[in-house]
């Protein structure tokens, strides 16, 4: 491609409207704390942890001298039939973050690779068992798995899996958003617990011998913050019970603080089989992804072969001493600054502050729990997500980093944010929504 943004042609950039953003780039050059530092020079106030990930703010010394030692330690060694110490350290501190039970850990590069394992890790589960019936995999419409060829085949986003053949054999449930009812919610809505029983209904449609596991966010993130209704989770889990069904988390984007707890399994009392994390495990310092097992799971492959290696599956990566360093630097400053604790303290000033812009033109809904929120704009008419992409850049243009997705705009801010930045962001939401058409 010729022209005057030549320099930015060969990034291929990931879900971006490349043509748009290489005709209008906006960079981001550093990042401290709370704020990143924009190409021309400006402080911008992350409300979003960078993509959901950077939970502890941007550029922690700790994190960074941990990274540093290990480079200059022990830069790479393989995990495939040989060891090294840092792995063995971050998956039993993890372990004891994770729920009860849930203590055997996998480590992956990223959220999909993570979803893409526990999606294997069932179907092996369930063959060693003695249920290799169990083939099918259920999702969720709304759903996001990543982009791994099972994360777009249990995802429930159309754009994600209209150019791809996916695995054959899975099925959906449905979402569970619902203006009607329950716009307006703080923390879990009233209704729709009963759209659990979707899961039900595909038992009776194609047999439970048939299904191996259903995979979902506890709340949606990527689809515009989709909170569970009150109930909901506690029933998918029940009717998993019943039937010999193995319940994933995909806990990418809830894991490590942003509900209030290490995980929103523990936040919400619902205890799943499987936990699929990423992002917030290293502060996104490097990028690291892991799943956590429950024993009995891992203990049923593992003494399935009479030897050798039980589970054909792994990263060159797994690991990566870099990104187990980070972890643990990470782990570590969680728990000395009480970031979880902190999260769950602020929730409640989170909450008002958001829908404190109740009433404000465009506004369809907002939604929150923990330190997240979801703000809904009315579409544009015959340009849906118009409106919500030019809120994202006028608040980048005025200094403030949101994501859109639709025509939702979701806030997700580092654990460490003050209440003067909470109330600068929806300060600032407001005044931009006066503005915009
Ligand atoms: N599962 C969930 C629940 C996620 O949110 C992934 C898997 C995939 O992770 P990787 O590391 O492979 O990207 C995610 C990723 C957004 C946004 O703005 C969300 C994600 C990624 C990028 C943007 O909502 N979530």
């Amino acid at each position: 491609m010729q022209g005057d943004n030549d320099q930015l042609a060969s990034f291929w950039m990931p879900f971006t409207a490349n043509r748009s953003y290489k005709a209008h780039p906006r960079q981001l050059v550093a990042a401290s704390g709370m704020y990143y530092q924009s190409g021309d020079g400006r402080r911008i106030l992350d409300g979003t942890s960078g993509l959901w990930c950077s939970n502890a703010g941007h550029c922690r010394p700790e994190i960074a001298e941990a990274i540093a030692k290990a480079a200059t330690t022990l830069d790479f060694a393989p995990t495939f039939q040989l060891g090294h110490p840092l792995p063995f350290e971050l998956a039993q501190r993890l372990a004891a973050l994770m729920p009860e039970g849930l203590d055997r850990i996998f480590f992956t590069n990223s959220g999909s690779e993570s979803v893409d394992t526990a999606l294997k890790i069932a179907l092996a589960v369930q063959r060693a068992k003695g249920q290799g019936t169990r083939t099918r995999l259920i999702g969720r419409e709304r759903g996001y798995h990543g982009v791994g060829f099972g994360g777009i085949s249990v995802g429930g986003i159309v754009s994600n899996r209209r150019t791809w053949p996916g695995l054959p054999g899975t099925d959906h449930l449905r979402h569970t958003h619902d203006l009607a009812r329950n716009a307006f919610t703080r923390g879990f809505p009233a209704h729709g617990a009963e759209l659990a029983d979707d899961l039900q209904l595909l038992v009776d449609l194609h047999g439970a011998e048939t299904i191996a596991a259903v995979i979902v966010e506890p709340m949606a993130g990527s689809t515009g913050v989709l909170i569970p209704p009150a109930g909901y989770l506690q029933r998918l889990r029940e009717i998993c019970d019943r039937h010999g069904i193995i319940l994933i988390f995909d806990e990418v984007i809830t894991a490590f603080g942003r509900v209030g707890a290490a995980t929103a399994a523990e936040a919400w009392g619902v205890t799943p089989d499987i936990i699929t994390m990423a992002k917030g495990l290293t502060n996104a310092a490097v990028p690291m992804g892991a799943v956590a097992v429950k024993r009995d799971l891992h203990d049923a492959v593992i003494e399935s072969v009479p030897g050798g290696i039980e589970l054909f599956h792994g990263y060159t990566y797994s690991g990566h001493p870099l990104a187990s360093a980070a972890g643990l630097a990470t782990l570590d400053l969680y728990a000395r600054e009480g970031l979880f604790e902190r999260a769950n303290e602020l929730a409640g000033y989170w909450e008002d502050a958001a829908h404190s812009l109740k009433g404000r033109r465009h506004i369809i809904d907002i939604r929150t729990i923990g330190l997240v929120a979801g703000i809904e704009l009315e579409p544009r008419p015959g340009a849906p997500t118009a409106r919500a992409m030019e809120l994202f850049h006028a608040a980048f243009d005025n200094g403030l980093l949101v994501r859109a997705t639709g025509d939702i705009i979701a806030l997700s801010p580092p654990l460490i944010v003050e209440k003067a930045e909470i109330d600068a962001m929806f300060g600032q939401l407001a005044e931009l929504l006066d503005r915009i058409d």
